[in-house]
């Protein structure tokens, strides 16, 4: 056969090739066979020297309307092909299907509990400030009346970073930095993360804290009793009983500890068969919160005339507040990410 015959032959081998190829992986295969760098159109070209000079242009031509013809069967089987791929998928597929549903997340309890005793003080007129973790021992200690010689102040109760550089203990730093930068009236409440040196069961070594802070001249005790009390049943129940307790911090006087009737006994301090109550330990009170009439010394540090203005003050820990609202027994639930207790919060 000469070369211009079997040049013109391979169209239709090709097409019968491509009849019976029935996948992209046969496609190759015969890509390879006829217009690969050994393939079939590259053997017959490796005789083109061999023919007559006359005849060569005729057969440079041929080859080049061979390979076009070649390739353009190709693409059209190949498209022929991708196209029935793409049918036959979309036959398998089932738009009646219900969707994958994304697993959405939820607020973790601590930040409920944060959120809803802000809210209660935002309604009321309280703005909600934020600050540094880690904070200078004046901003700590020295501004709030807490001597030198005060145990909280002690290597051992406190996470130092550095000389003079510790991490709050808790957060009325944010307290002493707004009436530093801002005149009476002031009120705030400042919410955050605390570090404490101490851990067990009942205690980590971070927990969170809302402290509230009013200053305004003629701010009395009983501004505090109304404001906190209005709180504690916003947060408990409205018919939940409020008594507080005379006791002592270096930043207020005096000062009080306030508590509510027991939420899980309604304050009986036992069940319905005289079982002792496991949360209020059969007293029928449990602890909320310490606060006080601000001291005039922590004025003094900040640069208010105590003569004039008088404030009070309040502090809580949020994860006994989630433990009594919600009954966890258990303080580490809030810190192990345990799906089956998050969820719960959903
Ligand atoms: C408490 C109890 C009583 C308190 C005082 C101040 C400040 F900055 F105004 F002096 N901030 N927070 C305070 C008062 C905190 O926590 C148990």
């Amino acid at each position: 056969m000469d070369l211009l015959t079997e040049l013109e032959s391979l169209i239709p081998e090709l097409q019968k090739g491509l009849d019976q190829a029935s996948s992209l992986q046969d496609m190759e295969a015969l890509r390879v066979d006829f217009l690969g760098r050994r393939g079939r159109l590259a053997r017959i070209m490796a005789h083109l020297p061999e023919a007559e000079p006359a005849a060569r242009p005729l057969l440079g031509q041929t080859a080049n309307k061979v390979k076009d013809g070649l390739v353009g069967l190709f693409e059209q089987r190949k498209t022929a092909l991708e196209k029935a791929a793409e049918a036959e998928e979309l036959a398998r597929f089932d738009a009646g299907l219900p969707g994958r549903t994304p697993q959405i997340g939820s607020l973790h309890p601590i930040t409920l509990v944060t959120e809803e005793i802000c809210s209660v003080f935002r309604q009321l007129g309280y703005s909600v400030v934020s600050g540094p973790e880690v904070e200078t021992e004046y901003h700590n200690f020295e501004a709030l009346n807490i001597p030198r010689e005060h145990p909280a102040r002690d290597m051992q109760d406190t996470l130092y970073v550095s000389d003079g550089v510790l991490l709050r203990t808790h957060t009325s730093p944010l307290q002493v930095r707004t009436m530093l930068s801002q005149k009476p009236p002031v009120a705030v409440v400042a919410p955050g993360r605390v570090y404490r040196r101490d851990s067990d069961i009942t205690h980590t070594p971070m927990f969170h804290q809302v402290e509230g802070l009013l200053v305004d001249k003629h701010v009395t005790m009983a501004d505090l009793r109304g404001t906190l009390t209005a709180f504690m049943r916003s947060v408990f129940g409205s018919d939940t009983k409020i008594r507080f307790r005379p006791s002592f911090f270096p930043f207020t006087e005096p000062s009080a500890e306030a508590d509510i009737s027991c939420c899980m006994c309604g304050g009986k301090g036992h069940d319905h068969d005289g079982t002792v109550c496991r949360v209020c330990k059969g007293t029928g009170w449990l602890e909320i919160l310490g606060c006080g009439m601000v001291d005039p010394a922590v004025f003094e540090a900040v640069g208010y005339d105590p003569e004039a203005y008088t404030g009070f003050a309040f502090g809580l820990g949020v994860e006994r507040i989630a433990m009594l609202k919600y009954g966890i027994g258990d303080l580490r639930m809030f810190f192990e990410n345990d799906m089956r207790f998050l969820t719960q919060f959903a």
